[in-house]
């Protein structure tokens, strides 16, 4: 066991002790991700589908020196309710100054990485990973998920990263970092809010079974790291790139024109594209968390 300060639910304590199937979640898309009430909506949906599909939901966030994993409703409602720029957007480097000055701490995929390994959780679903920036060739700004992927031993299943991003350097970063990218059901790697990137996918499986082998096998071999699982949000949901690319290209220009930079991008992006689509960006993103939260309780299933 850990020395970390953790405080687990007790079905979450319960399932971990009882080698049964269990799910983290991250709290970033919740407070930085979407607005009040549907972020509260989304993620009390989010975990129903967990358990309906036969595993237990691990909502992680830091509160009082604490690192939960699993809130209860209260918990989760008063995240939900904290206005973005009250909760800290923890990564890697913030984590632990978050922890000692008390804050509250929402987690994005690296940090939820970080807390889900650290809790024994080998699967976690999230919407989508942060990556390369467009112009980061001059900006540097490189999610840490990159990297976390690349040292942490948690299987992520996103639905590609989000398209705001540059996406054949995000892939690239992950191959030069050793981490699988793995379409799931087709060959092409998925776009977020689009089944379809115009890019092949480097990995493709098929199965829950198959993916959680993957996984064991690379626990065999001593290879650290992650897997990062792109699952294609359904089709009746999608926003076809025809219809979301021009509006990706919009709130690109306008974040450029007002300096938007750091970690202030990605809230940014998602609520402009928001607006510009007339809430159906966040309707679709929604329906895809659903979509992962499903075929990571089947991983998690087949991993037990
Ligand atoms: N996907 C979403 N909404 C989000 C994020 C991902 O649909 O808010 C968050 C995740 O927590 C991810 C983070 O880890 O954005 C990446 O932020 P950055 O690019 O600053 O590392
Ligand atoms: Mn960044």
């Amino acid at each position: 066991m850990t020395d970390a300060p953790m405080t687990f639910a007790p079905e979450v304590a319960e399932a971990l002790k009882a080698g049964r199937p269990v799910v983290a979640l991250e709290s970033t898309i919740i407070t930085h991700g979407m607005p009040w009430p549907q972020n509260l909506e989304m993620a009390q949906k989010v975990e129903d589908t967990i358990r309906q599909n036969g595993a237990v939901p691990a909502t992680i966030a830091v509160m009082g020196g604490q690192i939960h994993v699993g809130l209860t409703t209260e918990a989760l409602t008063a995240l939900a309710q904290t206005p973005s720029d009250q909760a800290m957007k923890l990564s890697r480097a913030d984590l632990a100054v978050c922890l000692t000055n008390g804050r509250t701490g929402a987690t994005t995929v690296a940090a939820t990485m970080i807390c889900a390994e650290l809790a024994g959780i080998k699967v976690f679903a999230t919407g989508g990973i942060g990556g390369v920036h467009r112009g980061a060739e001059t900006s540097f700004d490189i999610s840490a998920d990159l990297q976390e992927l690349g040292r942490t031993a948690v299987t992520v299943v996103a639905a590609g990263a989000k398209a705001i991003l540059d996406l054949p350097k995000t892939w690239e970063v992950l191959e030069t970092l050793g981490v699988p990218v793995i379409a799931y059901g087709q060959d092409e790697l998925p776009a977020f809010w689009s089944r379809a990137s115009g890019i092949r996918a480097p990995l493709r499986m098929d199965s829950p079974e198959d993916i959680a082998a993957a996984a064991a096998m690379r626990a065999r071999l001593g290879v650290t790291g992650g897997q990062l699982v792109a699952n294609p949000i359904p089709a009746e949901h999608e926003i076809t790139r025809d219809v979301i690319m021009p509006v990706i290209e919009q709130a690109l220009a306008e974040a450029d024109d007002q300096k938007i930079a750091a970690k202030q991008v990605t809230p940014f992006l998602l609520q402009r594209i928001f607006e510009l689509t007339e809430g159906r960006s966040l309707a679709s993103n929604i329906e895809l968390v659903l979509n992962n939260a499903r075929l990571a309780a089947a991983i998690a299933r087949a991993m037990a």
